[in-house]
């Protein structure tokens, strides 16, 4: 009895200090209550480190996201650069004449930074490996700008065309009389009279007659000072006709300085009593102001009637010229360059 008090009053201090017995202890040695404080605090540290991932998440992924749109904006602006950077290189080679001559086939030109992007451009034959041997073969030119990390590329396929050149004459088939024509007349030797007649012609209905001159400088002229440009080329064929005999068409551009004097830039070439076409080409030069200038046709030695048709006055030669063309359709992005 003694022993059970006893017991009992052990069993009442464990209690109030919170131990247990040996045996009521659970196998880890623990009692419930420690492994409630226990799984609390993983829970706790769980949640913690949780809350640490996904925050951790949440910074890699706005750091993804910010690549991502820093690597989105290179890309668009390398996608606009690239784009403008054909669009020049189209211009270059365009006016570039000797461009089969001045660039080597497949081979990118010098980096050029153009704002934020660095660029380039090369043309390729499509046919073979050279630019230079055949002027009818097309070839495609590549633009490439690279912005940060990203690259773009787009290519368009160009040949050369045949254009017909502006004809800065107005009237010159003569099909609306002689109106835009006038007599030379700066000086008496140079008055004829200039009449459309329907005498056969190289052309429409109407050429123009030149008779009743005063010397053999006496000719049509038409005033062109508004569209020749000093240090031009300019080419001016014409059909012409001599009634009575053989002479020699003199013909070409004149120019007029506000410092006085005449500056013929004119050439001579045979023409029969057939209808023959003459053509010349000629550098429009002069030193001070141009005060005038004009186209003339006349003879070499004699005053006799001629006939003029189709004159035409063009930058440089033939009346058409080659230049390049981006062919329709064959613009595209290109992948790997
Ligand atoms: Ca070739
Ligand atoms: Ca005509």
């Amino acid at each position: 009895m003694i022993w059970q008090a006893d017991e009992g009053r052990r069993a009442a201090r464990r209690a109030a200090r919170g131990c247990v017995p040996a045996h009521e202890r659970s196998p880890a040695g623990r009692s419930p209550a420690s492994r409630r404080r226990g799984s609390a605090y993983l829970v706790i540290l769980g949640a913690a480190t949780l809350l640490t991932i996904l925050g951790l998440s949440g910074l890699l992924a706005v750091r993804i996201e910010l690549r991502g749109a820093r690597t989105g904006e290179a890309a668009a602006k390398a996608r606009v650069a690239a784009a403008s950077a054909l669009e020049l290189a189209l211009l270059r080679v365009g006016s570039d004449d000797l461009w089969r001559k001045n660039y080597k086939h497949d081979v990118w030109t010098a980096e050029e930074t153009v704002g934020e992007a660095t660029c380039q451009f090369k043309v390729a034959c499509q046919v073979d490996n050279s630019l230079l041997d055949h002027e009818g073969h097309p070839a495609r030119l590549y633009a490439k700008a690279r912005v940060g990390d990203a690259t773009r590329v787009y290519s368009v396929l160009i040949n050369d065309v045949e254009v017909e050149l502006t004809d800065f004459t107005h009237n010159g088939d003569f099909e609306s009389g002689a109106e835009g024509w006038d007599n030379v007349g700066w000086w008496d030797e140079a008055v004829c009279n200039l009449q459309a007649v329907t005498d056969p012609r190289p052309s429409g209905d109407l050429c123009l007659r030149v008779d009743n001159r005063a010397s053999n400088y006496a000719g049509p002229m038409q005033d062109v000072t508004a569209v020749v440009e000093k240090g031009k080329d300019y080419t001016l064929t014409a059909w012409v006709r001599m009634i009575e005999r053989a002479d020699s068409a003199m013909f070409g551009l004149y120019v007029e300085t506000t410092s006085g004097g005449v500056s013929p830039l004119y050439t001579r070439r045979g023409v029969t009593t057939e209808w023959t076409e003459v053509a010349a080409t000629f550098t429009a030069t002069w030193s001070g102001e141009l005060d005038r200038a004009y186209i003339a046709f006349a003879t070499q030695t004699t005053t006799q009637p001629f006939l003029v048709d189709k004159v035409v006055l063009t930058e440089r030669d033939g009346g058409t010229a080659l230049v390049i063309a981006p062919v329709p359709g064959t613009w595209r992005r290109e992948s790997g360059l």
